[in-house]
């Protein structure tokens, strides 16, 4: 019995010849209007799928296909009598290859000034419709969603009359990544539109940049460059976004934000949310370079700055209060990239308003997530992802949090009341600095922080040599190191700067050789028995 195939592409490049040598080959031609024109005006016989229904295309093209003789024809097992006996009793005749490519929703969005109209007229309905079916019924159906995929069915077609069960299962897979791809797309498109600003219809609508994306992230803006200048970026949010997190920001003044100033304005917002009582957080390169707690927002600022005031130069500021005249004008006084917190008084925001220079600043208020500090679920992603060659790494995130049970004094001396609550702000702090990361505090602010070194012996020397340059006395401090000390060695650095006090999370082979340093030092240290690395 001859073989019947549907074609019905938008993309019509290659579908001729194919079509001529399926014709060459006996099998008999099926397709709709377009197509259908195509193949007739080259001289080859096609029945129209209207005249097969017996219905016409209609509502503009937006039923051509959905009908039961086309998709009865697609899923009837034939290896059922059962549905051998439905579909000759309704007249339905087995459809064997499909062969489809989709409106151009991709291509649409793609294009400057694509309007909301432009893209919903753009979403294939009836061709996915038929390439499911198919893909499902793929042992009978040869589905081809690519013109790449006519030449492997004509070679198989040609050398053995059919199509194997191994090529066609590859076509059925192909064709619901395809669709996948599709309604992804569609996804993206639309949750990125803002209903307000398009009028719900015409208004010109973001469009997508990377043309694939897999569905699960929204784009907010494309961004002038990466990293680096030769390097094309945007900026996506999560589908589901945590509230309180970075992507629900809203720029109230200032320059574009790049892409290392949103990198950068994450790590500052993240850990100055970790705080409960008024806290600052100065960024550089994403670390922190100063982090304090204080009675207000200024107070807080003043102490971050002094950690380290030459790299607090060009930094990312958060706040986790709101920013009144005070805070304003002490920040005021520093070069500031970006600037967020929950709120400004509007005295606040004139002072980023008094000269053209203050402008450029990137103001941002972001709204704490609802259940504050203590609700750590809420406003975390549930999910780090790092790319990797051609891969994902994906890990839920470091959302630890300390409690008080979990700590273990293991040295002779104990910490003091005063000591404990500086241990627990510089283990707080010390998640946030890149591995290996030393943190010196006092007086809830840091002193000294030693981050990314590849020698956790090189991080503790950059942490004191910073307090030495912030002109700080590292003199009864409380030092936390974000992973085990290998040796004896970076404690004793510590020591000798002046740490009376260490939090650290043990589970080194050496750990009797440290506290037994930390013993014969007489200082007192406490273990977490939990790390944060953070590369
Ligand atoms: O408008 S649709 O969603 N409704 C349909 O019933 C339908 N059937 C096929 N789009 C439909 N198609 C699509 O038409 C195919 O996916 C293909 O992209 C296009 C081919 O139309 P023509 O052959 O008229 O150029």
């Amino acid at each position: 019995m001859a073989l019947t195939a549907l074609l019905s592409v938008s993309d019509k490049t290659g579908i001729l010849e194919f079509a001529q040598a399926l014709h060459g080959l006996g099998v008999k031609l099926l397709s709709t209007g377009g197509t259908a024109k195509l193949l007739a005006d080259a001289g080859l016989p096609v029945t129209e799928v209207a005249d097969h229904t017996g219905f016409p295309e209609m509502l503009d093209g937006r039923v051509k296909t959905l009908h039961p003789k086309i998709h009865g024809g697609l899923l009837a097992r034939r290896d059922l009598p059962a549905h051998v006996a439905a579909i000759e009793q309704h007249g339905i005749a087995t459809i064997d290859l499909l062969v489809v490519n989709l409106y151009p929703f991709e291509a649409t969005v793609a294009k400057a000034g694509c309007t909301l109209e432009d893209a919903i007229e753009n979403i294939d309905i009836g061709g996915p419709a038929m390439v499911r079916s198919a893909a499902k019924n793929w042992k009978d159906v040869a589905v081809l969603t690519d013109a790449s995929q006519y030449a492997v069915a004509l070679a198989e077609l040609k050398a053995h009359g059919s199509i194997s069960a191994k090529t066609k299962f590859a076509f059925s897979v192909a064709a619901f990544n395809r669709i996948a791809d599709y309604d992804g797309a569609i996804s993206d498109f639309l949750s990125a539109v803002d209903f307000d600003a398009s009028a719900g219809q015409s208004a010109p609508v973001r469009s997508l940049f990377p043309a694939q994306s897999n569905g699960r992230f929204v784009k907010l803006q494309d961004l002038r460059y990466g990293e680096n200048p030769h390097q094309q970026a945007a900026f996506y949010r999560d589908l589901y976004p945590a509230p309180g997190s970075l992507v629900s920001a809203k720029q109230l003044q200032g320059k574009e934000l790049s892409y290392n100033n949103i990198a950068d304005a994450d790590a500052a917002w993240e850990c100055v949310k970790s705080f409960g009582l008024p806290a600052c957080v100065i960024v550089k390169h994403a670390n922190p370079c100063g982090v304090a707690v204080g009675k207000d927002a200024l107070e807080a600022y003043s102490k971050a700055f002094q950690t380290d005031p030459t790299s607090a130069f060009g930094g990312i500021i958060a706040f986790n209060r709101v920013v009144d005249l005070a805070a304003a004008e002490a920040v005021n006084k520093q070069f500031v990239e970006v600037l967020m917190a929950p709120g400004y008084t509007p005295e606040a925001l004139a002072v980023f308003q008094a000269t053209k220079a203050k402008q450029n600043v990137r103001v941002l208020q972001i709204d704490l997530p609802p259940g504050g500090d203590t609700d750590w679920a809420n406003g975390r992603n549930a999910m780090d992802v790092k790319r990797v060659g051609s891969g994902l790494l994906i890990q839920t995130a470091d959302n630890h949090e300390l409690q008080l049970a979990e700590l273990k004094v293991v040295t002779k001396k104990q910490p003091t009341q005063e000591e404990l609550q500086d241990l627990l702000f510089a283990w707080k702090v010390a998640k946030y600095v890149k591995s290996n990361a030393i943190v010196f505090c006092k007086h809830g602010m840091t002193m000294g922080v030693g981050a990314g070194q590849m020698s956790r012996l090189d991080s503790a020397r950059i942490a004191s040599i910073k307090a030495e340059h912030a002109k700080l006395s590292l003199a009864g401090t409380a030092v936390a190191s974000d992973a085990f000390f290998p040796f004896r060695d970076g404690l004793d650095v510590v020591i000798d700067h002046g740490a009376t006090c260490v939090i650290q999370p043990g589970g080194s082979m050496r750990d009797q050789e440290v506290i037994d340093a930390a013993d014969e030092r007489g200082v007192a240290m406490v273990f977490t028995g939990v790390r944060h690395f953070r590369h």
